[in-house]
């Protein structure tokens, strides 16, 4: 299928917060109840329409456990847009928010868009984190915030295509999409090939994405 552009996307934040089935429930549209690890970093993508313009979203889930951290950081470079996870039901997820922002900001290109996402919505009776403390973290950062729940799929949709359409403000506002460390690629008719796609990746095997020809137009 083909596509206007294609948008490469990273998902952090701690182990457990639920950054797997935030994509699972994006592109399959289902929940996983046990936590079954990642190891490495896993991908998925999906096409969705912004403006009547058909934008792939190529997703890469990063695991959250401290000891693939170096891992970790090797996929930000190239990233358009990056989730940023917490669990409102884990106060200490919330609170080491500031050390992956420090690992996007040293590691990420800086027009990547950062969507903060407080996970977990469904179980708001364990909430140790209000909604307030969310956008306030966001409102400091300059980041856009949502919160989600992968159970139940409330703002899931919202939270990958709103990301998207910030950065198609961004493309229209001049964002050079030939410059392959943005996360974007110009898209080239039948060069894309469809929704609901998902792999395992080898950890050591840094992704590279971008450099797409064809001229940088209007996105959205
Ligand atoms: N109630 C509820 N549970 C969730 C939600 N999202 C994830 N979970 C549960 O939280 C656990 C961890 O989810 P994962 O998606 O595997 O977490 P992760 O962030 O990918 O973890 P790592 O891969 O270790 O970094 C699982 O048991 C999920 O079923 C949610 O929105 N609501
Ligand atoms: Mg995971």
């Amino acid at each position: 299928m083909s596509y206007a552009y294609l948008f490469k996307y990273i998902i952090i934040g701690d182990t457990g917060v639920g950054k797997s089935c935030l994509l699972l429930q994006f592109t399959d549209k289902r929940f996983q109840h046990v936590h079954d690890l990642t190891i490495g970093v896993e991908f998925g993508s999906r096409m969705v329409s912004i403006n009547d313009r058909q934008i792939k979203l190529q997703i890469w889930d990063t695991a959250g456990q401290e000891s693939f951290r170096s891992i970790t950081r090797s996929y930000y470079r190239g990233a358009a847009g990056a989730l940023l996870v917490y669990d409102i039901t884990r106060r200490e997820t919330f609170e080491h928010l500031s050390s992956w922002l420090e690992d996007a900001r040293q590691h990420a290109n800086p027009n990547m868009t950062i969507m903060l996402i407080g996970n977990k919505s469904d179980v708001a009776h364990k909430r140790q984190v209000s909604r307030e403390e969310g956008e306030e973290f966001a409102r400091e950062h300059g980041l856009v915030f949502l919160e989600t729940s992968a159970k139940t799929s409330d703002n899931v949709e919202e939270a990958f295509i709103n990301t998207a359409s910030v950065i198609c403000e961004k493309i229209d506002d001049g964002l050079d999409v030939s410059n392959e460390s943005h996360g974007i690629k110009v898209g080239y008719g039948a060069g894309g090939t469809g929704a609901n796609q998902g792999g395992f990746v080898n950890p050591g095997a840094a992704p590279r994405v971008g450099g797409g020809g064809g001229a940088a137009g209007q996105c959205c």
